[in-house]
C-alpha cells in the first residue's frame, strides 16, 4: 500500500494571508496564530507575504487575485465574521465560504479557512488564541500539509 501525505516542513514553501480588519480584536490574533506556526514549520518570513482586506466578504476577490500570480504555494485567510441584530451574517459568511472554496478548486492552490463565522464575541475570543486554540494556527497548518501534499501528488503526475 502506498502511502501519500503531506510533511508539516514549511522551508522554500511561499504563503500568502489575507486578513481582514473588520473584528480586528480577532482577526490580528487569528493572524499572529498563522505566522507563528509557519515560522515555527521553518517557513521564511521572507516567503511569507501580507494583504490586507476591509471585510470577510471581501475574501474571495483577493483570494482569487492572489491565486491568479501563481506564485505561492497557499493562502491562508483569516477573519471573523460575528452575529449581529439583522440576516447580514448569514450572507457575508455564506459567499465569504463558499468563494473561498470556489477560488481553491479552480485555481488548485490550498486556501486555508481561517475566518470564524461565530454568534458572538465570546465564542470568537475562545477560538483566537484561549481556550479553543487558535484558529489561525491550525488554519496555516493544515494549509502547510496541503501544500506538501499537492507536491507529493504532482511529483507523481509528471
Ligand atoms: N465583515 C466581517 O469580516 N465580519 C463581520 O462580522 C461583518 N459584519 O457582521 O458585518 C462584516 N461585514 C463587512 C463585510 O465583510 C464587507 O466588508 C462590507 O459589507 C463592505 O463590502
Amino acid at each position: 500500500m502506498k502511502i501519500i501525505q503531506g510533511k508539516l516542513i514549511g522551508t522554500g514553501l511561499r504563503f500568502c494571508l489575507i486578513s481582514s480588519r473588520f473584528n480586528e480584536l480577532i482577526s490580528s490574533r487569528l493572524l499572529d496564530g498563522a505566522k507563528d506556526a509557519l515560522f515555527r514549520h521553518g517557513v521564511s518570513p521572507q516567503n511569507v507575504d501580507l494583504v490586507w482586506v476591509p471585510g470577510a466578504w471581501e475574501i474571495p476577490l483577493l483570494a482569487k487575485e492572489i491565486a491568479l500570480k501563481g506564485t505561492y504555494d497557499g493562502i491562508i485567510a483569516v477573519g471573523a465574521v460575528i452575529r449581529g441584530d439583522t440576516p447580514h451574517f448569514e450572507y457575508v459568511s455564506a459567499e465569504m465560504s463558499k468563494g473561498i472554496s470556489q477560488v481553491s478548486l479552480q485555481h488548485r492552490v490550498p486556501i486555508g479557512f481561517g475566518v470564524l463565522t461565530c454568534d458572538n464575541l465570546e465564542q470568537a475570543l475562545l477560538r483566537a488564541g484561549s481556550k479553543s486554540g487558535n484558529k489561525g494556527a491550525e488554519t496555516a497548518v493544515a494549509v502547510l500539509e496541503m501544500a506538501n501534499v499537492l507536491k507529493e501528488i504532482r511529483t507523481e503526475e509528471a
